[in-house]
């Protein structure tokens, strides 16, 4: 057999055993009891189509070289469709530039296979040069939307400087995930937006956004926090009044910043928040996933947080691209309450784990809040401690102390 016909039977034979890999939850004792990691990563850069990668050619491509390098994949918005798990990764190519593509499973935690092309996304009269973490939204006007990270180069970037951006929010909608429509950019008063997310229901008759005012790409500064604001339309979109929802706070997994992740999952008792904090280090940014609850009605009122992080960057997933990263903006909300929560690490792949409504709920309503002060983490240990004890006399149990 020629060499390259054996090159090629042997990737095809890889491909198909990481396509087909069953993926499982890790043990118990793993489990914080609030959600499942699972073992595998959902997408890798790997999980692309070889017929995307390759020239299958072996006239124009002899040595059956990749012609077109994945980076990473990442970042993705997610939504059930037609009864399949969707995801719409951020495919990040050699050459920097991101794009989107949608993977489909039928379980939601192996098996995802990319569908043959990748998403085309229409360009606004000033062309993106990046786009990225995009979040899906079923919105009760009849449209899927997709709102996205677009970004330029900073027209007023000193001469020499080649990486001085602007992160604006675009938007683009469906009826179909394959035919998408691009509509102009969310205009709001930030020089800088990213993270904003669509929220799928009309406030007062108008549409309501997310945002995440940011004064620099990188540096919060004044942004504050992140935001909400309402729009008379979609279509040429404006937020005029950006209310900050959740501040930034000193010594917190948000001292940094923060950005909101994938639209809300509406529950009886109010909205439940998957967002990311950001703190700085001595190794740079950790940026991890908190959750919060807003009011049914006054979107823009916390009404429960839970102290700390949700989920840390843990094992492999401490490294990547972006190393000591996790991040949220797709999750996906089953019929009989099993909550799908996809997220990436360190910038370079893709995850899921499992939880449900019912416990995410328990956590956001019955974990107390950061008292901001070593003397009240200590105070919510000693409450544990105290109530573990009656418990444990009363109930004639051992505790393990001495
Ligand atoms: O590198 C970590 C993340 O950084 C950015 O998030 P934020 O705007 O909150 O800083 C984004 O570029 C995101 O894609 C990336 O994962």
């Amino acid at each position: 057999m020629k060499k390259f016909d054996e090159r090629l039977q042997q990737l095809e034979k890889e491909y198909t055993q990481l396509l087909q890999q069953k993926n499982e939850p890790l043990a118990e004792a793993e489990s914080n009891g609030v959600f499942s990691r699972y073992r595998l990563p959902v997408l890798t850069a790997k999980h692309t189509p070889l017929f995307w990668r390759y020239d299958l050619n072996e006239t124009t491509n002899p040595f059956l070289m990749e012609r077109f390098s994945i980076n990473s994949v990442l970042n993705a918005g997610a939504i059930k469709w037609d009864g399949k798990y969707l995801l719409m990764p951020r495919v990040e190519s050699s050459d920097r530039k991101s794009f989107f593509a949608i993977a489909e499973s039928a379980n939601g935690i192996d098996n995802f296979r990319f569908w043959n092309e990748p998403v085309v996304i229409p360009e606004t009269d000033n062309p993106d040069t990046n786009i990225y973490d995009i979040r899906l939204v079923q919105h009760e006007d009849g449209w899927i939307y997709g709102l996205f990270c677009t970004e330029r180069k900073d027209p007023d970037a000193p001469a020499g400087d080649q990486s001085a951006a602007i992160a604006q929010c675009g938007i683009a909608r469906t009826k179909d995930l394959k035919i998408w429509e691009r509509l102009p950019d969310l205009k709001t008063k930030s020089p800088q937006q990213r993270n904003v997310v669509l929220h799928p229901e009309f406030v007062n008759g108008k549409y309501a956004f997310y945002t995440r005012p940011q004064d620099g790409f990188i540096e919060a500064g004044s942004g504050g926090g992140v935001g909400f604001g309402l729009s008379d339309t979609i279509d040429g979109a404006e937020v005029n009044e950006e209310i900050i929802v959740d501040p930034k706070i000193y010594h917190t997994v948000n001292e940094s910043k923060n950005g909101w992740g994938p639209a809300p999952i509406k529950t009886e008792y109010g909205w439940l928040h998957l967002a990311h904090g950001v703190r700085n280090t001595a190794a740079g940014l950790r940026y991890v996933l908190y959750m919060f609850m807003t009011d049914l009605y006054d979107l823009a009122r916390i009404i429960y947080k839970p102290a700390g992080y949700f989920m840390a960057p843990e094992k492999d997933e401490r490294i990547g691209d972006v190393s000591n990263v996790v991040f949220s903006n797709g999750w996906i909300a089953d019929e009989d309450g099993k909550v799908f929560i996809y997220y990436a690490s360190s910038d370079t792949r893709m995850h899921v784990a499992v939880s449900t409504v019912e416990q995410l709920l328990d956590y956001v309503m019955h974990t107390p809040e950061d008292g901001l002060r070593s003397a009240t983490t200590v105070e919510r240990l000693m409450n544990i401690i105290d109530k573990n004890k009656t418990y444990v006399k009363d109930h004639r149990l051992q505790l393990t102390e001495q």
